[in-house]
């Protein structure tokens, strides 16, 4: 009976190993969200955005010239990316609902908005 009981314990350990890698490629949890806003020609596009909360929103400098994102009015100050230069890219995730208006303090002109749900 020993060896049925160590053989039974074996078989349960074999099944552990040959499912683990079925297991891991199970995703952690639901994708989250993504968006995209261009800088480009110094406005923001699209210059009004709307998501679910949870959703990752980057921003991609598309001009050759420096920008940044900086969030005013209220809620305030929630995200603010450094310079961005040609090419570079500035991510943020919104994890709560309301209306994000935001500048490029470089050229306080260029406005824009995330309305989170
Ligand atoms: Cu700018």
């Amino acid at each position: 009976m020993g060896n049925l009981r160590r053989n039974v314990f074996i078989g349960a350990v074999l099944i552990a190993i040959a499912g683990a890698p079925i297991i891991m490629s199970v995703p952690l949890a639901s994708a989250v969200e993504s968006a995209e806003i261009h800088i480009k020609n110094f406005s923001f596009g699209p210059s009004s955005l709307k998501v679910k909360a949870g959703t990752a929103v980057t921003w991609i400098n598309d001009d050759e010239e420096p920008h940044n994102v900086v969030n005013i009015g209220q809620p305030t100050r929630v995200f603010r990316s450094g310079g961005m230069d040609g090419d570079a890219r500035y991510s943020f995730t919104f994890d709560k609902p309301g209306t994000y208006q935001y500048i490029c303090s470089v050229h306080p002109y260029m406005q824009g908005e995330v309305v989170v749900q």
